[in-house]
């Protein structure tokens, strides 16, 4: 009983610190998304071809969540986006405090667009909120159709899906309409995009929604 008030309590005083860095971006008008996913699904390689899209046209800054090393945020500096790495030493999720730490060393000045890449993990990332407008979750098609119905806090509690290496539909037991039903049975509202980094399909369409969002996520 006690372990579940003290559980409730930090997510309480992490909603406080989402809260006051949503404060913080929508003062800036800056349009803040949180990428979750299992490891390996495909959330920096999908940042990858944002920017090489996107990095002329919009002020991006990226916020890097890892358990261990700074692999991340070396591939997202490869493209000159400022990025600040977390290191989270073997916990499993970002937290809205971390998130704010990461802004004291962000020059945020003209940036329109903050991706936040959070630890791989499809659960726990699901509960702390970090003050985003849009929570991407990004599942590939080598995890399978049912992900959605056995992981559902993730895409209940997100408002994009994407379908990563839509490449490999060929060679791996997933069924694209099944996976797309079992997801919008979760979340009905789910936005749906179906890329491959592999190929850049469905990037272009990806992208474009991007460009049309305000800070507020409408
Ligand atoms: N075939 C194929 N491989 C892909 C695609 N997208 C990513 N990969 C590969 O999948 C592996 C993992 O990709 P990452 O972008 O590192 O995945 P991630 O979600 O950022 O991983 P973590 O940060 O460790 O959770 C890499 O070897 C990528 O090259 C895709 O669309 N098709
Ligand atoms: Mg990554």
């Amino acid at each position: 009983m006690s372990i579940l008030t003290i559980e409730r309590k930090v997510l309480e005083k992490n909603d406080e610190v989402a809260q006051r860095n949503r404060l913080f971006f929508q003062e800036r008008g800056i349009f803040v998304l949180n990428l979750v996913s299992s490891p390996g699904a495909g959330k920096t390689s999908i940042l990858e071809k944002t920017f090489q899209q996107l990095k002329d046209s919009a002020g991006i800054a990226v916020i890097e969540g890892d358990v261990q090393t700074d692999l991340d945020a070396r591939r997202v500096a490869h493209y000159g986006v400022p990025v600040v790495q977390i290191v989270t030493l073997g916990g499993c999720h970002l937290e809205a405090k971390l998130v704010q730490d990461a802004l004291e060393k962000l020059d945020m000045g003209g940036v329109d667009l903050l991706f936040i890449e959070n630890v791989g993990n499809l659960v726990c990332p699901a509960n702390y909120d970090l003050g985003e407008a849009v929570k991407v979750v990004v599942l590939s098609t080598t995890e399978g159709d049912d992900k959605p119905l056995k992981y559902p806090g993730m895409f209940r509690n997100s408002s994009v899906l994407i379908i990563n290496k839509t490449d490999l539909i060929p060679y791996v037991n997933c069924d694209l309409n099944t996976l797309r039903g079992n997801a919008l049975k979760i979340n009905p509202a789910l936005r749906i995009f179906e890329v491959s980094c592999f190929t850049g399909a469905g990037i272009p369409e990806w992208c474009h929604w991007l460009g049309r969002k305000d800070a507020s996520g409408l």
